[in-house]
């Protein structure tokens, strides 16, 4: 779906050295403001997949490929577990048998077994450090690692373990540097096919990704030609993991370039504005912001201007998807 090619094969553990693709988040706002304000460049939003190899029942003893390629995605976002939701007796799968619920199970087992594994080896090393008087953290950092491990020992993931607001900013920063995998959101995503029946385990979202792979060439007008629902694959995908991270877009429309930059919600205009470039949040003065709809309603900055559309924020604004902006700093 990514058009990269990847190694799909109909036998097991065919994924070995993990691929990545990157994909331009299609936003339809960044192309139409473009035209309108004739930019000379449009950029959307991407996001990098990271495709690792599969995980099988006792990945973490060894078994399949084992975990290794784990380390490869300590550092992401977001998990996407691909899970089997349809029933094709041609298609191997390892267990030899169709269980989603299952499936995850067993994911969810080997991504907890790989944090134990990073949190029993952290353990010794802060206490030889408490002993050497070298980390004036190295104290509460055990006491957190002993939590993480009761957690992680009665099955519930590492994420439920939150620090204390007031601890210094170095533990904190430490908590996130330990990268653990059941930190991170987990979105399911069900491969099905049209002819599923009574797989009923509750995934977040589901694609055929059979059928989604072959039209990956496709327009939207092609699709729906041929019976299909304009929504790809690729785009139910990008919304999923968009709303699993609270994230969302603001646009920036110029002659030199339109652009979608994406950011967390709660976040305040100056923060935004920081995105463009670390300077500027420290810089901000204020943001004049335009609702997209009401742009392009307009047909430009100058009407929605002289409308009263456009409204001045300070630095307490908190950016809105689809604000189109310019930020004005003093640098
Ligand atoms: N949705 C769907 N996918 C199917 C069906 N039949 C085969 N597939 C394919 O099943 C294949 C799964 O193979 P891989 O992508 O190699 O699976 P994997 O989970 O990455 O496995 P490894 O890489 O071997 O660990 C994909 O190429 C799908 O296109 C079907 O009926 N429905
Ligand atoms: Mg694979």
């Amino acid at each position: 779906m990514t058009k990269r090619s990847v190694p799909a094969e109909n036998f097991p553990f065919c994924t070995i050295e993990p691929s990545d693709g990157i994909v331009s988040v299609p936003d339809t706002r960044v192309d139409e403001l473009g035209k309108l304000v004739g930019a000379a460049k449009l950029v959307h939003a991407a996001i990098e997949f990271k495709d690792i190899a599969g995980l099988v029942k006792n990945a973490h003893a060894g078994e399949g490929l084992g975990n290794q390629f784990l380390s490869h995605i300590r550092e992401v976002d977001l998990i996407l577990l691909v899970l089997r939701k349809f029933v094709n007796d041609d298609v191997v799968h390892v267990e030899n048998r169709v269980n989603p619920a299952e499936d995850e199970e067993i994911l969810m087992l080997e991504l907890a077994l790989a944090d134990q594994r990073t949190i029993n080896s952290a353990i010794p090393k802060y206490e030889k450090e408490l002993k050497t008087n070298k980390d004036p953290h190295a104290s509460i950092k055990i006491t957190i690692l002993k939590n993480l491990e009761a957690t992680l020992n009665q099955s519930k993931p590492a994420s439920l373990v939150l620090l204390d607001k007031n601890l210094d900013k170095d533990v904190h920063k430490w908590r996130r540097s330990l990268n653990l995998l059941t930190d991170k959101p987990i979105l399911r995503l069900g491969n099905i096919s049209n002819d599923v029946l009574n797989i009923n385990h509750i995934t977040d979202f589901e694609i055929d990704v059979l059928l989604e792979a072959s039209l990956a060439d496709l327009s939207k007008e092609e699709r729906i030609e041929l019976g299909v629902e304009g929504e790809t694959g690729l785009d139910k995908l990008i919304q999923a993991c968009y709303k699993k991270l609270n994230l969302a877009t603001y646009l920036t429309a110029g002659e030199v370039e339109a652009r979608a930059w994406t950011f967390s919600n709660g976040m305040t205009a100056p923060q935004c504005a920081g995105i463009i470039h670390s300077d500027f949040e420290k810089s901000f003065i204020k943001a004049e912001v335009i609702k997209y709809n009401d742009f392009i309603e307009c047909g430009s900055r100058k009407t929605a201007i002289e409308k009263g559309l456009a409204r001045t924020e300070g630095k307490d604004y908190l950016m809105k998807d689809g604000d189109v902006v310019e930020f004005k700093t003093n640098t």
